[in-house]
């Protein structure tokens, strides 16, 4: 690799990837919550856990960041996912490997 390329897509035929980075925004005691991180260390992501509960101002940052107030809400590269009903969705339709995968 020469200096100043990245440290990924070494390979000219593959798709650009790299390791996302994977918010939730969650409080103690939420079952959905749960489910949702379950899945995810599924696929052998390790989410960057937001306690709401715990920092209540990041309760408001992600009211204004999801337009909703439930928890949990994710987001993948800064990308509004859902809650846990939706990430499940996204993994029946076949969906989410590829966006944890960041495949571009
Ligand atoms: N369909 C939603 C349901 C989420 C939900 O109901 N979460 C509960 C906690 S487990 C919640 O946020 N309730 C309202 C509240 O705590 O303010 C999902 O799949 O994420």
């Amino acid at each position: 690799m020469g200096k100043g390329e990245p440290a990924r897509n070494t390979q000219k035929d593959e798709k650009m990837t790299h390791t996302p980075v994977v918010e939730m925004y969650a409080r103690a005691g939420c079952p959905y919550c749960a489910r949702a991180e379950a899945l995810l260390r599924q696929k052998n992501v390790t989410p960057k856990i937001i306690r709401i509960d715990l920092e209540p101002d990041q309760r408001d940052e992600m009211v204004a960041r999801s337009g909703r107030t439930t928890v949990p809400q994710i987001f993948i590269d800064g990308a509004h996912v859902g809650g846990c009903d939706d990430l499940y969705q996204l993994d029946r339709e076949g969906k989410l490997d590829a966006m944890l995968r960041a495949e571009h």
